[in-house]
């Protein structure tokens, strides 16, 4: 018997933050769901998945997964960038679900059962200055956390990526129509930021793994420079040194250090990802579930990184929702090269709305055993927390000049 797709909804909500979801209804019933947010880009997303592909997907086969994928990739004459792909992305991640839910598995059997017993997870510390990070290293490591992302202030600086100043929990995108602006300094940043790292791993000792997000900030000389400074602190990975554009500037980087590197998390396909990969100028590739065309496709970019031996390390903050999150471990669960998967966590609202079987303990993360992607979406609570809009910032440099955010 065929499964036929039989109905497509696009739900938006705003649990604590946006998030876009896709319902997928099948002839025999069954329900999958997919997360297609790009964050403070949401009703773009939407309205290319409601207006533009739900259509062409009512009454297609709901097994045929990769053929779903191709129609929507290789069937679009414009085809690629974070819309499209996160589209794609989630019709990817409710089809897989629906199979699972189909068969009575959780996905991760589908894709060849589980190598480990468990991801290794890394979450996010932050603290406007040294003491108040070291405190909240100290908050992850009483939580179990065994790698822990660490980002600061910086002086003269009133706003910067990835830290609030006070007890607010960091959330990248604020409410209210437009982005708000942040002032930018590398040289300062440069001069600052090996001395909190420095200050850190003194803090904790030889064992704690230890990361650092530079946000797309430098250009290649700088990031080798520090790249090089950080040597001592034993890193984990340096993340987005560079804008990703110029890939093959990462070369540069790579004849002066051997910092490990962490890149993808804006990349849509293998096709970004590919130079990076073959040679071998990162360490680890982050490409998001939602955001690189779903679990197909992840799959060939990790099979790709796998022959160079990279490793898989996908992007897990707040704005990749919990059903993103789900697929992201059902494929840590079944993929060799996959090392450690971010998770920020949510806003206590997202738990209303979204109710999840993945389970962590103890530094570690899994997806639980309920079939398909063991994520089910309560509408009703959904439509408690209406969307509004909210933008990521954009930085300028010290004399105006738009900077990479
Ligand atoms: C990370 C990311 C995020 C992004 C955010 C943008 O490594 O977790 O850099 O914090 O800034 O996902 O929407
Ligand atoms: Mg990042």
């Amino acid at each position: 018997m065929t499964r036929v797709i039989d109905a497509v909804d696009v739900i938006v909500s705003s649990p604590g933050r946006n998030f876009v979801t896709l319902k997928i209804t099948t002839s025999d019933g069954l329900v999958g769901w997919g997360d297609a947010t790009l964050n403070g880009r949401e009703l773009s997303v939407a309205s290319y998945l409601r207006d533009h592909l739900a259509p062409a997907l009512v009454g297609r086969d709901a097994d045929r997964i990769e053929d779903t994928w191709n129609y929507f990739y290789r069937g679009v004459y414009w085809r690629r960038g974070p819309v499209a792909m996160a589209s794609i992305g989630a019709i990817d991640m409710a089809l897989w679900d629906i199979k699972g839910k189909a068969a009575g598995v959780p996905v991760y059997q589908l894709l060849g059962g589980a190598v480990r017993d468990r991801i290794l997870t890394y979450t996010h510390a932050t603290g406007w200055d040294v003491p108040e990070l070291l405190d909240s290293v100290a908050e992850r490591r009483v939580q179990g956390y065994r790698a822990v992302r660490v980002q600061s202030g910086v002086p003269g600086l009133d706003k910067v990526y990835g830290v609030t100043k006070g007890a607010a929990v960091y959330e990248p995108a604020g409410r209210g129509v437009g982005p708000a602006e942040e002032v930018w300094d590398t040289s300062a940043y440069l001069r600052h930021a090996p001395v909190v790292l420095e200050a850190v791993r003194e803090a904790v000792g030889p064992e704690l793994k230890l990361l650092h997000d530079v946000h797309h900030r430098l250009n290649p000389i700088e990031a080798a420079r520090l790249g090089k400074a950080l040597e001592p602190v034993d890193l984990f990975w340096l993340e987005d040194v560079t804008p990703a554009e110029n890939q093959m500037l990462l070369r540069a980087v790579r004849q002066h250090t051997t910092i490990p590197l962490a890149i993808g998390e804006v990349f849509n396909t293998v096709w970004d990802a590919q130079q990076l990969i073959t040679e071998r100028l990162i360490d680890y590739i982050r490409v998001a579930v939602v955001h690189a065309g779903g679990i197909s496709h992840l799959r060939k970019i990790f099979a790709l990184a796998e022959v160079f031996q990279v490793k898989a390390a996908p992007h897990g903050p707040s704005d990749v929702s919990p059903i993103n999150m789900s697929a992201s471990l059902h494929l840590g669960l079944s993929t060799t090269n996959f090392a450690i998967q971010e998770f920020m966590g949510y806003p206590a609202q997202v738990g209303e709305v979204f109710h999840s079987s993945y389970r962590y303990d103890d530094g570690y993360l899994h997806p639980g055993d309920e079939p398909g992607l063991g994520i089910e979406f309560d509408e009703a609570a959904a439509a408690r927390f209406p969307y509004s809009p909210a933008y990521l910032p954009i930085a300028r440099d010290l004399d105006g000049t738009m900077k990479d955010w």
